[in-house]
């Protein structure tokens, strides 16, 4: 695993709110990753997540535009949770300390994982923001995002918009059909170019949860899947939105309470 940072790199991420690491897996690694996935989307017999009883073709509350969101990808969230395999994967504190240094924090927490399966000529994902959809409110709040396949221009790679996480606060036009409502929100940035990351199998991204960000319809009759995860700073606390939290874990959690669960939220990384 290609985990070592360059200076460059964390400066790239620092001023764009996001960077690309080619080559992040070796075909080993890549193959693992692979295995271990398709495995626990299996076993999940199309549970979204656990905890909830939504299935992947369902609304589930969070997302605008069900019908059309079902075929933006398949989401599978908290893998880790019911596969040991993503679970070995997922708590590699070598990626914790990416994460960490890139945010310029001491602890990293899993928010969650998540497959994002886009199938055959798949919807595109509209421009949206990710941390304010989050149980806590963190401006350094991020997430890897893993190409399992090669991501391409015409399969639905990720796009960027630079720099627009400096900008961008908590106010969350959601992710539905409209693919620009986020410029209503952020007129700022309606003239900005985008920066598609297109990507080989086995490199990733990282992006901060507030930089706006999208990825392209499926344009090909085969699959784009990533394997990501959101990585919330430790020392966080809950704000009041569910988001995926488990319902039992719900009844027992108050408004500024601390997310410090190690089955729900594992610390994977401390200096
Ligand atoms: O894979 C995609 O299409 C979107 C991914 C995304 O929004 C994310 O990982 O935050």
């Amino acid at each position: 695993m290609n985990a070592e940072l360059t200076q460059s790199q964390i400066d790239f991420y620092r001023d764009n709110g996001y960077v690309v690491i080619e080559d992040f897996l070796n075909a080993q690694e890549l193959e693992t990753w692979r295995d271990a996935v398709t495995e626990a989307i299996a076993q999940r017999n199309g549970l979204k997540m656990p905890g909830k009883d939504v299935k992947i073709d369902d609304n589930d509350g969070i997302n605008k535009d069900a019908e059309y969101f079902n075929n933006v990808f398949d989401q599978l969230l908290n893998l880790w949770q019911t596969n040991d395999k993503v679970k070995d994967i997922m708590i590699d504190e070598r990626i914790g300390k990416m994460a960490a240094d890139l945010a310029g924090v001491d602890g990293i927490r899993i928010w969650h994982d998540q497959a994002l399966v886009k199938k055959p000529w798949a919807n595109p994902t509209s421009w949206h923001l990710d941390t304010p959809f989050w149980s806590f409110t963190d401006r350094r709040a991020l997430s890897i995002w893993v190409a399992l396949d090669d991501a391409t221009l015409e399969n639905g790679c990720l796009f960027f918009i630079p720099e627009s996480y400096k900008e961008t606060t908590f106010d969350n036009p959601g992710i539905g059909k409209n693919m620009g409502a986020i410029f209503g929100v952020y007129p700022q940035f309606k003239n900005t170019k985008s920066v598609a990351a297109p990507m080989k199998a086995g490199s990733c991204s990282f992006h901060n949860g507030l930089t706006i960000h999208g990825a392209h319809a499926n344009m090909t009759p085969g699959f784009r899947r990533a394997m990501t995860c959101a990585y919330m700073p430790d020392g966080n606390i809950y704000n009041g939105q569910p988001n995926i939290l488990p319902d039992d874990y719900l009844q027992n959690i108050n408004v500024g309470d601390s997310l410090n669960d190690e089955q729900q939220n594992p610390l994977i990384y401390k200096r």
